[in-house]
């Protein structure tokens, strides 16, 4: 029997299936308690305005790409394209428009706040004074002070929670804490999708536990789908919540006709198109009724695509929001 988005009795219950074989295969969080408290928290303060009319939204940003391990006691793997620019800069502009941020981050990827930081190696932008005191080298004196007060404004306020996942097993039980500690925001909740999530995996079970050893000629691996884990977030983790997913895409051609099939078939809200080369200048949001392009503002060195993309994604949600109601 088909069911109203498309997928019929038998998929949803082979999904169902894959899904529940994934968690249970995956190694544990090691500090599943540790974020569980952190969640509940977090959740529990920005919670506390509910009903109101004065809750805080709150955004749940995802970033960076996630591994996939290929020994258990891992010496390899194989990763996933994503810098963390997308999600840190979109991070900044989410807090700037009052939103709390629940930042679920590839450790090592860039976090908000640093990006206007200098280049130049990290102990160049340094120097001691007379008294040996270090301070910060006068180019970038004024660049680092605002970045660590307003990274330090955004953590003491309690309004961003930074989370770091290595691995796609991590990742993915992470989101589902995620999820699982925000329902009780209901549709001031936001999912804001940008990290570049494995498609393929090595079963943990099916995993060699050492370093896979090279002289035994070439190597010879079976990696599994990773469930599609969107139409689930969307339906069963977080229904009310507003979801925002990214397609990444190298080719034109199939861009837009990607994010539109994506959108109807995990039931987004809305799926940010983007390529490749101009992820920096230009992205497409796809909705069900319009698709809307927006760039970068050419005529300001220092713009960011990501400032119209969350100006308008926050319009969206705030009519999200109203229609719930
Ligand atoms: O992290 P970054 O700024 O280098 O790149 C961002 C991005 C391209 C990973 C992101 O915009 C995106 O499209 N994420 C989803 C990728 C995917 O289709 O799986």
């Amino acid at each position: 029997m088909a069911s109203k988005d498309g997928q019929n009795d038998t998929e949803v219950s082979a999904l169902n299936e894959e899904i529940q074989s994934f968690f249970k295969s995956a190694p544990p969080l090691r500090n599943k308690t540790e974020i569980t408290t952190k969640l509940k928290d977090f959740v529990l303060q920005r919670s506390s305005n509910l009903g109101n009319g004065r809750a805080t939204r709150v955004v749940c940003v995802t970033s960076g790409g996630t591994t996939v391990p290929l020994e258990q006691r891992c010496v390899r793997y194989i990763d996933n394209f994503s810098s963390g620019h997308r999600g840190a800069a979109s991070t900044e502009y989410f807090l700037k428009a009052g939103y709390a941020v629940i930042f679920l981050c590839r450790r090592g990827t860039c976090q908000p706040y640093c990006r206007s930081l200098p280049d130049d190696p990290f102990l160049e932008c340094f120097e001691f004074t007379d008294d040996s005191q270090i301070r910060v080298l006068e180019p970038h004196s004024e660049a680092v002070k605002k970045a660590i007060s307003d990274h330090r404004i955004a953590v003491e306020k309690g309004q961003l929670l930074k989370l770091p996942f290595t691995t796609i097993f991590e990742y993915l039980q992470m989101l589902l804490l995620i999820a699982a500690s925000v329902g009780r925001l209901g549709q001031h909740m936001m999912f804001y999708l940008a990290a570049a999530v494995s498609d393929f995996y090595v079963p943990w079970n099916s995993m060699a536990e050492h370093k896979i050893q090279s002289g035994s000629g070439p190597l010879d691996m079976r990696l599994v789908q990773v469930p599609k884990m969107l139409a689930v977030l969307r339906k069963e983790w977080a229904p009310l919540a507003f979801c925002v997913s990214f397609k990444l895409e190298t080719d034109t051609m199939i861009l837009l006709e990607k994010a539109s099939a994506a959108l109807h078939k995990y039931g987004m809200h809305a799926v940010v198109a983007n390529e490749l080369l101009t992820r920096k200048e230009e992205v497409v949001v796809v909705m069900s009724n319009e698709n809307v392009p927006v760039h970068r503002d050419k005529t300001d060195a220092s713009s960011d695509v990501e400032d119209p993309l969350i100006k308008l994604l926050v319009d969206k949600h705030r009519a999200h929001i109203a229609d719930s109601a």
